[in-house]
């Protein structure tokens, strides 16, 4: 071991934690299989059919940790107004003393592995090496598909001092002893008491999205809850479009879609270049360009099928570790909404479960973590270091009702404005209360690593930055009838339709009619070609309705009112120019 600020740090890690071993993880394949052999051994995860599912492993969760804890997520920052009104805060000092106290001997009778990883391309001059500490094999199996980790990241780093220091513990995995902390100013994460995604694998959420928004408002780049998709014309041109909807709101569905078969035929492709998570800076030409941090997708199972998300199913088939779905018998997976369910099975809790049984055998957040390198519709692009062109960014959430299908803004600003009073109504992917409509800007509320105030005024200092401004659209794949009870759009592939749209605006053929919110897709410019939806329902899905909007805007003051002081003015503004353009109608 060459680093010595890497190795003193692991010593004092240690020193604290109290392993009985410590174990340097170098990425092999021999290691994996070890790793492999160990858990399997312990019971802390199953080996899946060789023949069906070659590679693949299935863990289950304790019952109490099976989302991300936002309640127990803390920024901690030194003074409170660094971690603004949206997150949750502690000081430093209390943090570091109250988890130090939980740490302590926690991993005696445990070996502590450290994992390094890099995030995003190993040669790319915007990723950034992290290392994880863990006594978590499985966390440790998950890092190696969702990082470029081992030797690779240790080769990154060099001699330096410049890695986020990751610890990771599962201590004894109670909810009352559980905590994920940040130190933005020390480039360090902690976190205690889980091992469920992006509580414990923390490249995820913590490194690439917290302190990965944190360094990039300093350093004057994004980092950002969005897939990252390039859409291939049949004249060969692809266009790159990034896609910020809150979680569990279909970014892995619409990453990796297939269009609908008339465009298929016509020449029409979709390439996968990231799930979730985009790391976006400027460009030599003023234009924005991004790359995918991550090398795998830890994909919500539920609703994955060969009809929903056929590239995403494809890309499970070997390699992939399954948590808290269904257990077939043979040593097979299944979850919601995959065709053939088992006759006989464990759930997701380990119990006997039947489809008759009355209840879900999967976890509404149950996952697959899949390298990237499986996908079937994996960009070329994915791994290029120097990033792809953004030429579109949406923004998404789940609204039952005033938001149609799509509209553009108008510009930058207005866009800005549009993704800092994006609404979501809340699903599995946290703990709490699903289906309450909140406020979640940009789909980062549970990942922005500073003060929300600050992240819209960094948002906005792109406009004079971009010589070439990516336009802003807005999209609801949620919209229901008036009664409540049907969605009146078919989603999943069918969503290929109002990006087309999006495209086709950015090379000025596609019509769009001006309202007060935005430009929406004239009536014959969505091409609806082949799909079975009523005249009513669509204009429905492409209506503005003038009181809805305005009960819209009223809502979104309560949000305005907690960010305080720090909102900067041209949000305000855009919002009085749309509620100006809504009274002129
Ligand atoms: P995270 O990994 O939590 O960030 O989620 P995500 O944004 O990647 O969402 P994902 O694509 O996994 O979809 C979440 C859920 O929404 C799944 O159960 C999907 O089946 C469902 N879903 C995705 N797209 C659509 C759609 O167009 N229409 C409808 N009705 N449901 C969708
Ligand atoms: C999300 O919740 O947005 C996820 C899953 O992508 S997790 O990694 O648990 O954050
Ligand atoms: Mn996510």
């Amino acid at each position: 071991m060459q680093n010595s600020h890497l190795s003193g740090w692991v010593r004092e890690m240690a020193d604290l934690c109290r392993p009985d071993k410590v174990r340097w993880c170098d990425g092999s394949e021999s290691e994996k299989n070890d790793l492999t052999r160990l858990a399997a051994r312990s019971g802390e995860v199953i080996e899946l059919d060789p023949q069906k599912l070659p590679g693949c492993l299935y863990n289950r969760s304790a019952l109490n940790d099976v989302a991300r804890s936002e309640q127990l997520t803390f920024i901690c920052t030194p003074d409170k107004d660094g971690a603004g009104p949206t997150n949750n805060w502690m000081a430093p000092k209390e943090a570091y003393e109250k988890l130090a106290g939980i740490f302590r001997d926690s991993m005696k009778g445990r070996t502590m592995y450290v994992v390094p990883f890099i995030m995003g391309p190993a040669d790319a001059p915007v990723s950034k090496v992290g290392v994880q500490i863990t006594d978590s094999i499985y966390v440790v199996l998950n890092m190696r598909i969702m990082t470029r980790m081992g030797d690779v990241a240790l080769k990154r780093l060099g001699a330096g001092d410049d890695f986020t220091r990751c610890l990771h513990g599962k201590a004894d995995l109670n909810d009352k002893r559980r905590y994920v902390c940040h130190f933005p100013q020390d480039n360090t994460v902690w976190s205690v008491g889980s091992a469920y995604g992006g509580n414990a694998l923390l490249g995820k959420k913590c490194l690439a999205l917290r302190i990965g928004s944190y360094l990039g408002m300093r350093q004057g780049w994004m980092a950002e809850h969005m897939l990252i998709m390039g859409v291939e014309n049949p004249q060969g041109k692809v266009h790159y479009v990034a896609a910020a909807f809150p979680s569990q709101c279909g970014k892995t569905n619409l990453a990796m879609i297939v269009p609908p078969d008339i465009f298929l035929k016509k020449g029409y492709k979709v390439w996968t270049v990231g799930d979730d998570i985009a790391w976006l800076w400027i460009g030599p030409e003023g234009e924005l360009r991004a790359i995918n941090p991550e090398a795998g997708f830890f994909g919500v199972a539920p609703g994955t099928n060969q009809k929903t998300n056929p590239n995403a199913l494809a890309a499970t088939h070997k390699d992939t570790i399954f948590t808290n779905v269904v257990l077939t018998k043979e040593k097979t997976v299944w979850w919601e909404g995959l065709e053939d369910p088992p006759k006989e099975a464990l759930d997701w809790t380990g119990q006997p479960w039947t489809p008759e049984s009355g209840r879900n055998g999967a976890h509404p957040n149950s996952r697959f973590t899949a390298p990237c390198t499986n996908s079937p519709c994996l960009s070329p692009e994915w791994a290029n270091g120097n990033g792809v062109e953004i030429s579109a960014i949406v923004f998404g959430g789940r609204h039952a009702a005033t938001a149609p299908l799509i509209y553009e803004t108008f510009d930058w600003r207005h866009g800005v404005y549009t993704g800092a009073t994006l609404a979501s109504e809340t699903t599995a992917a946290a703990t709490g209360q699903v289906g309450v409509l909140r406020r979640d800007p940009m789909a980062m509320l549970p990942f922005c690593g500073y003060h929300m105030g600050d992240y819209f005024a960094h948002w906005l200092s792109f406009e004079k930055k971009l010589k070439k401004a990516p336009k802003i659209f807005h999209v609801n794949w949620f919209r229901m009838d008036k009664a409540r009870k049907r969605i009146l759009w078919p989603g999943f592939r069918d969503n290929f339709r109002p990006i087309l749209w999006a495209l086709e605006r950015i090379e000025g053929k596609a019509l769009g009619n001006r309202t007060p919110i935005g430009f929406i897709p004239d009536d014959d410019a969505l091409n609806i070609e082949g799909l079975n939806i009523s005249r009513q329902d669509l204009g429905e899905l492409l209506s503005v309705n003038k009181a809805e909007w305005l009960a819209e805007i009223e809502n979104q003051n309560q949000f305005f009112d907690k960010i305080g002081s720090r909102l900067p003015s041209v949000i305000r503004e855009e919002q009085n120019k749309l509620r100006q353009r809504l009274e002129k109608v």
